[in-house]
């Protein structure tokens, strides 16, 4: 475009004295296809954002250019308008999205790399065995070398399974409701695992070699040594020619593979109601050796299990010929060896769920 004396070309058209500019189609196409192109071609946010303050800014050229409508030449008037305003949407669109684009790529690439794979790992902490499960599947271990399997049973039993049928007098204190968690329709939360060994009785012939982990529950205070939820393994060889012999030998081989080669075994007389005769084994104190200290209140034993001959009474009841037949049973808490191998001091931190106390075991 020709410029003559006192006028000058601009973006939008011609200024002319006065200071005013003169829009027209010509120039104005022009400056719509630089535009389009300067944005498309911005490499930075910032000249992003210069393109968007020259164009569209307050001052930019379209603002200009909608308030020189009326210096425009009738005949393109209206196509000038049209065109100022798609291009005012266009340009603000692909502004829009050249934005989002140089944002991506600059934190992409540019500055903070997204993941470094330098970096050391966050890792993933494995959990711990509880001690309480450690001590179960150890016990199981040692008397599966032994011969015992496995068996399981309903937590919630019948009085018949839990007492009845294991020789428990109608008046046996054991049955009390201070004792024991009764429910509404008669049944209990199994005091002991034995009603899981009636049960096996029940469906199985002699050989029977089983051990019964498991829950049990008893209406106990609780205090540092006592849970009212807490767990049991028992034992039971059902056979011919049984003797209690074989029960001191299986208790004995189990006290060394839990607590020690060096850990002697005692056994005492004792009274369970499902056992004739009946006794109590004590661990001698792995910590002192028998000499007597604070673990085992200086008495140099420590109290392990029940245990006796089953009772032919107990045969009777689950069918069994009480003449022919032989069997020893014992039963041991599970927490209490937990406490003593592992010198927990108080067992309600078996029951806490504090990941402090928890982490310390593999
Ligand atoms: C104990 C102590 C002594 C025992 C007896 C029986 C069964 F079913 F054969 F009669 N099961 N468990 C038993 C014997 C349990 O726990 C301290």
């Amino acid at each position: 475009m020709a410029t003559t004396k006192g006028t000058k070309s601009t973006k939008v058209g011609t200024r002319v004295r006065g200071g005013e500019v003169r829009v027209d189609l010509e120039t104005l196409k022009k400056t719509v296809d630089e535009g389009l192109g300067e944005a498309r071609t911005a490499e930075s946010a910032d000249a992003l954002e210069a393109v968007r303050i020259t164009y569209l800014g307050r001052k930019g050229l379209m603002p200009q250019v909608m308030k020189e409508l009326k210096s425009v030449a009738p005949e393109e008037r209206a196509e000038v308008g049209r065109l100022a305003n798609s291009f005012k949407n266009e340009l603000a669109a692909l502004l829009e999205s050249r934005r989002g684009e140089l944002n991506g790529a600059h934190s992409a690439s540019d500055e903070a790399p997204v993941f470094d794979f330098t970096l050391p790992g966050q890792g993933s902490r494995r959990g711990t065995r509880h001690p309480i499960s450690m001590v179960i599947e150890e016990a199981v271990a040692i008397f599966g070398r032994m011969g015992f399997t496995v068996a399981e049973g309903p937590d919630v039993e019948t009085p018949y399974h839990n007492f009845d049928a294991l020789n428990t007098a109608a008046h046996h204190p054991a049955r009390d409701r201070q004792d024991t968690f009764w429910l509404d329709d008669g049944n209990l939360l199994r005091t002991q695992t034995s009603p899981v060994q009636i049960r096996v009785m029940e469906s199985r012939q002699p050989p029977v070699r089983i051990v019964t982990p498991g829950r049990c529950y008893r209406r106990d205070t609780t205090d540092a040594t006592h849970s009212a939820n807490f767990h049991q393994i028992e034992g039971l060889y059902v056979d011919h020619d049984v003797s209690l012999a074989d029960l001191k030998g299986a208790l004995a081989y189990f006290a060394h593979e839990m607590m020690g080669p060096d850990v002697a075994v005692r056994f005492r007389p004792h009274f369970f109601p499902f056992t004739e005769p009946s006794v109590e084994c004590d661990f001698s104190c792995h910590v002192c050796g028998g000499a007597g200290c604070r673990v085992c209140k200086g008495s140099g034993w420590i109290e392990i299990a029940g245990a006796g001959m089953v009772d032919p009474r107990v045969f009777e009841r689950v069918g069994y010929d009480p003449e022919s037949t032989t069997g020893y049973a014992f039963g041991m808490g599970i927490e209490r060896i937990a406490m003593i191998r592992y010198g927990i001091p108080d067992i309600r931190l078996l029951y806490e769920n504090d990941m402090r106390f928890l982490r310390q075991f593999s």
